[in-house]
């Protein structure tokens, strides 16, 4: 079976589907993209991106004005297809694999002997092999690997993206990465694909433990950051610089501490946890508390803020109608414009529905606030305006430009600093 692939189809134009079609583009080879949202498709066609990635725009315009990368809405015959759709969870925290069936039930008529098919969305342990029944059924006249065959049509292989958002373009070239075949051959041929453009080493495996490493880091990291999170409450309680506490344990050579904040954001590490526990829930205890731990971390900061207010009240001076609150920093991370699943605009939401109107929130990396703060009465305000405004300021995100302009509190005023920068 031959290793080459002229044409490379990526399934799913979104924050990883996007970037990796236009790494292969760059490489020279011939690719389809294809994705359900109209608007992407065209916004891609006419050289520009519909998604906030650094140094991605530059690279899509120059594959696709040299002709290397195209967009459409309907799956064409390529020598690979790679699958990069959203893979949510519905209610009870139970992963929703539905747009990885339509994925592979939109490639299935257009699939021939030779082609090579990857998933890349993260996934339930087991999906791979569900993916291959889903296109034996539609393609009976094909053989896939399933029961371990290894002379087959169609290779399939998970192989799972471990980028970060903000530097996905180098990532994705330099990162090591998991190539999870369902048979020995399925991974050669991943691995030849993925050597186009990886410089970083290409770490076989088979499809389940590839996908069980995929939530295995996202799950690891969000532990560390629910300990890191269970520590400030613990050291509010004992009235402890919980930041001055972190420095100190993590001259321990063996201790590294991550950082507290008003709770995770993102479109991963608070997702795939739940898929190990969805999967093994008497065992998952720690990775599901890790979870409820972070989770509940913006209520605590709600209920800071409430406590401040009635501080600030209590004295008679300051009418609670009157009480002006500041959040800083609204995306899910600092130094990103990135406010989709972001504690920080949870937060500020929950405030402006609990203070209506009297709500300012700073956010230097956007021109205007999203829809659900809109609606929510929420302003935004520049860093120095609302340090004047405000009674009460809750910093969110450790934001560049929050670290280099430390505001002077008054006594007037009450300081929540969820990340501690301003303390
Ligand atoms: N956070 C803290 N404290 C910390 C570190 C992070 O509160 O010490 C918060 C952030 O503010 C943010 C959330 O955690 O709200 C997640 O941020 P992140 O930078 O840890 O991760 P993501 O979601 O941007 O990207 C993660 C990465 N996974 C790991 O580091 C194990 C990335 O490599 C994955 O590719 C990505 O998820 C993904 O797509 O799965």
């Amino acid at each position: 079976m031959s290793a080459s692939f002229d044409t490379i189809s990526m399934i799913g134009l979104g924050y990883i589907g996007l970037p990796t079609a236009a790494m292969f583009a760059s490489r020279r080879k011939k690719v389809i993209g294809v994705d359900i949202n109209r608007h992407a498709v065209e916004t891609i066609n006419a050289g520009r991106i519909h998604i906030i990635e650094p140094e991605l725009d530059g690279i899509v315009q120059k594959a696709v004005n040299e002709g290397f990368l195209r967009a459409t809405t309907q799956p064409e015959p390529a020598d690979a297809f790679l699958i990069a759709v959203p893979t949510p969870f519905k209610d009870g925290h139970v992963p929703d694999v539905s747009y990885v069936q339509a994925a592979a039930e939109s490639i299935a008529p257009v699939l021939r002997a030779g082609n090579l098919v990857i998933l890349e969305s993260t996934s339930p342990v087991g999906t791979t092999e569900q993916l291959v029944q889903w296109l034996a059924a539609a393609r009976p006249d094909l053989s896939f690997p399933t029961d371990g065959a290894s002379h087959v049509d169609v290779n399939v292989a998970y192989c799972p993206e471990r980028v970060l958002p903000g530097q996905v373009v180098r990532e994705l070239v330099d990162n090591d990465r998991i190539i999870g075949g369902l048979t020995p051959e399925c991974a050669r041929r991943a691995s030849a694909l993925y050597r186009i453009f990886v410089q970083g080493e290409l770490l076989v495996t088979n499809a389940r433990t590839a996908e069980m490493c995929k939530l295995t880091e996202n799950a690891y990291r969000d532990v560390n950051i629910a300990f890191a999170n269970e520590l400030s409450l613990i050291c509010d309680k004992l009235d402890i610089n919980v930041w001055e506490l972190i420095k100190l344990s993590n001259r321990h050579p063996r201790v590294k501490i991550l950082q507290p904040g008003p709770g995770v954001g993102g479109h991963c590490i608070a997702v795939d946890p739940w898929f190990i526990v969805d999967a093994t829930p008497e065992q998952a205890r720690l990775i599901r508390v890790a979870r409820e731990v972070n989770d509940g971390k913006p209520h605590w900061v709600e209920k800071k803020v409430e406590a401040a207010v009635e501080d600030l009240c209590s004295g008679g001076n300051l009418a609670r109608s009157d009480v002006r609150i500041a959040c800083f920093g609204l995306a899910f991370k600092p130094d990103i414009d990135d406010l989709r699943e972001s504690p920080a605009v949870e937060i500020a939401c929950a405030l402006a529905r609990k203070y209506p109107q009297r709500v300012i929130a700073v956010e230097p990396n956007v021109d205007s606030a999203p829809k659900a703060l809109q609606s929510a009465g929420v302003a935004l305000s520049t860093l120095e305006q609302a340090v004047a405004a405000a009674h009460v300021l809750v910093l969110l995100v450790d934001h560049r430009q929050f670290k280099e302009t430390v505001p002077a509190v008054g006594k007037h005023q009450r300081l929540i600093d969820t990340k501690g920068i301003w303390g």
